[in-house]
């Protein structure tokens, strides 16, 4: 197995962090948190660097152990309601849907402990559920009530007006108070990824530390004394996501960031991707490799599985070089059993160790009985991805037979891959790949399909082309159009399209504009443009040509034609707005 070898050379340097523990502010009489003066304390030193983090299994959170770990303190679950009462510092990164969070907090006693914990403002994090719980209810599935510490209710984004929803990337926040753990988080852009958000108001003002804009202005943070909450993902905003915890953690200490580029971060910024194709090479090892059109074999006498690189250190150094996010292809998941190729999951538990931006990971993703027998939903395969540091997963070919499916039958069963783990995970989590070829027509009436006209004729003077999803790595074409594909898969519950192009994958010339345009007018969901990319030029094409919300790369990167840095800067100089 790899070891995680990369050094964690990052843009920026953040001081080693000295544990801190703190002083409370005394109890104060029951009634409602947000009615109520209380007296707030300033946290004192200790040596205690044991960080109690609230884990009640609904997802990921080795992520947030893991930035807590690197910042140098120890981590310790809830299990009891005491474990809450008696923590120093508590961390809440909710996970999953509301109604799910409340109903496991309520039946274990532990929504008591946390609202006494926090109403004696004690030092806690929320982070993303863990700031919508707080307020007094929430319309995810609902109207699920909360824990009604703060006025307000939690609503969904409005995309009625063409907003992509979820709210998926890095934004800008603005600062509405002092809070003691945001300063370096002013003018940066940071991780966001929810469809549901609290709006400020006269009632919780006192509460708001900053806003951000997607549609309208939302709440982005909360402070009051001790207590911080955030909607977006310290854990998952790089070095700027670090300096905040720290911030928390150990709030007399100001952090060092050094920025490179002074922040403008104004709104939601276009996600550069860095994508690792990773399979097995013919003596076993895996390797990440990338192919012409999906072919990734040497064209030589050998005809090995090209190999450009180790998976978990390619992974830090595009961390490392500015990548907004990583995304590892298991492409060989669909002959393989995933659970069973531990060496996949063992490189996102260490690339996760060292990685603090999203990752997704795809391959293999569907229900599966193995040799004994013993049968494992898509569910149960998603959430051993999730439980090894995955923040989203991928599903490719199980995507188009539920689509084909749901398409003949027009029934949601519950029972596809894309339903059940959205259900458990939220629509955020699940990204279905899409792997079209062109197939070209003379007419539109020749194919069930949406066709788009072509400005330059085809192969055989043709004048229009559809796209053909095709399963098992592009292998077996199947009746079903991209268009029709996504849709289908967007009303099932997926939460983001990553959208390849067989016929352009490794030929460097750029994505393919019609579709990327078909499919972002089809849905209102983030679609990720892949395939094609040859210069920086192609990013600001794809872009400005089209309404993608990210763009996706592997052969530049790995060969080092291209620098993930010069695709920024380049993109920047075109304004178009990117993390810097
Ligand atoms: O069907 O759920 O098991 O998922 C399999 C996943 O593996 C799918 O997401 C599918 O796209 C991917 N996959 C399968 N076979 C291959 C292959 O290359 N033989 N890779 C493959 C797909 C396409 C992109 C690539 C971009 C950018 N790779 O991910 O990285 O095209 O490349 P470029 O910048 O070099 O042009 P399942």
């Amino acid at each position: 197995m790899e070891a995680p070898a990369f050094s964690s050379t990052s843009r920026y340097r953040l001081l080693p962090c000295r544990p801190l523990s703190r002083g409370y502010a005394a109890w104060s009489p029951r009634k409602p948190y947000f009615e109520r003066r209380i007296s707030l304390s300033v946290r004192a030193f200790s040596e205690d660097s044991t960080v109690t983090l609230l884990d009640y299994g609904a997802g990921n959170v080795r992520s947030v152990r893991n930035a807590i770990r690197h910042l140098g303190f120890d981590v310790k679950y809830v299990n009891k309601p005491e474990d809450i009462l008696n923590a120093n510092l508590l961390v809440f990164p909710g996970v999953g849907a509301f109604a799910s969070a409340m109903h496991v907090l309520n039946d274990n006693g532990l929504a008591e402990a946390l609202c006494t914990y926090i109403e004696k403002d004690r030092p806690f994090l929320g982070i993303c559920l863990g700031l919508q719980l707080l307020f007094e209810s929430s319309e995810e599935n609902g109207p699920v009530k909360g824990l009604g510490l703060i006025p307000g209710v939690v609503g969904r984004f409005d995309s009625s007006n063409g907003l992509r929803v979820p709210h998926i990337g890095w934004n800008g926040v603005q600062l509405t108070k002092e809070s003691g753990i945001l300063h370096d988080v002013e003018g940066q852009h940071i991780y966001f990824v929810h469809s549901y958000r609290a709006l400020p108001s006269d009632a919780n003002k006192d509460w708001v530390s900053s806003t951000c804009n997607y549609g309208d202005t939302f709440i982005a943070s909360i402070s009051r004394g001790n207590v911080h909450a955030v909607q977006f993902h310290p854990e998952k905003s790089g070095e700027v996501g670090l300096a905040l915890l720290r911030n928390f953690l150990c709030p007399s200490t100001k952090s060092k960031l050094k920025r490179l580029a002074s922040g403008k971060a104004s709104r939601l910024a276009k996600r550069v991707i860095a994508c690792l194709d990773v399979r097995a090479n013919d003596s076993g090892d895996l390797v990440v490799t990338k192919g012409d059109q999906y072919d990734v074999r040497e064209h030589t006498d050998e005809n090995e599985v090209r190999s450009l690189g180790k998976p978990v250190e390619l992974a830090g150094q595009y961390y490392n070089d500015g990548a907004d996010e990583v995304t590892f292809l298991n492409i060989t998941g669909f002959r393989d059993f995933p659970l069973g190729d531990l060496p996949m999951l063992q490189v996102l538990r260490y690339t996760s160790e060292n990685v603090f931006v999203p990752l997704a990971v795809g391959g293999g993703i569907r229900d599966f009985t193995d040799a004994n027998g013993r049968y494992y939903s898509s569910l149960e395969v998603a959430s051993e991805y999730f439980r090894s540091g995955a923040d989203k997963i991928s599903i490719g070919s199980d995507a188009v037979y539920a689509a084909e499916t749901y398409l003949k039958t027009g029934v949601k069963t519950g029972q596809s891959s894309i339903e059940q783990i959205s259900t458990v995970y939220g629509k955020q989590a699940v990204v279905v790949s899409i792997d079209p070829r062109r197939l070209y027509v003379k007419s539109p009436e020749e194919v069930e399909f949406k066709t788009v006209k072509l400005r330059s004729p085809g192969p055989h003077g043709e004048h229009y082309v559809w796209y053909q999803c095709t399963v098992n790595g592009g292998r077996e074409g199947r009746p079903i159009g991209a268009y029709e594909l996504a849709k289908a898969v967007e009303e099932l519950g997926a939460g983001e399209i990553l959208l390849n192009c067989i016929d352009c994958d490794g030929q460097g010339e750029g994505f393919d504009i019609d579709l990327i345009r078909l499919i972002t007018d089809a849905v209102s969901i983030p679609v990720i443009a892949s395939s094609g990319a040859g210069a920086v030029e192609h990013f600001s094409e794809v872009f400005q040509k089209t309404s993608a919300s990210a763009a996706l790369a592997a052969g530049i990167f790995h060969r080092r034609e291209v620098p993930i840095l010069s695709v920024k800067k380049h993109l920047l100089e075109n304004g178009i707005e990117v993390r810097s």
